[in-house]
């Protein structure tokens, strides 16, 4: 009797541990929103720049100017690591 209730609070210990460990990486992750540059141009057609001045050197080098609203500048932010590989400070940039 005992024992199956220290072994009951065991398991119920390691599954609190793991939901534990689960909240983490997604507060760490969370805007996977955007994966892929066709998902985010539904929302963004012309992409999300980091700044003003990010979108507007995407428009002196011949792209649709990108949206720098605070709310696309969280966008970016959020999706820069996948999204804007060259690193430019703006992400699914769209040539015009
Ligand atoms: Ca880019």
């Amino acid at each position: 009797m005992r024992i199956s209730s220290v072994l009951a609070v065991a398991v119920a210990g390691s599954v609190a541990l793991v939901g534990v460990e689960i909240r983490p990486s997604s507060a760490v992750m969370p805007a996977a929103k955007y994966r892929y540059c066709k998902n985010l141009l539904k929302d963004w057609p012309n992409g999300v720049a980091k700044n003003k001045t990010a979108a507007n050197r995407a428009v002196r080098e011949g792209f649709y100017r990108p949206a720098s609203s605070a709310k696309a500048r969280k966008v970016y932010r959020d999706h820069h690591n996948n999204l804007d590989r060259d690193d430019d400070g703006t992400a699914c940039e769209q040539t015009a």
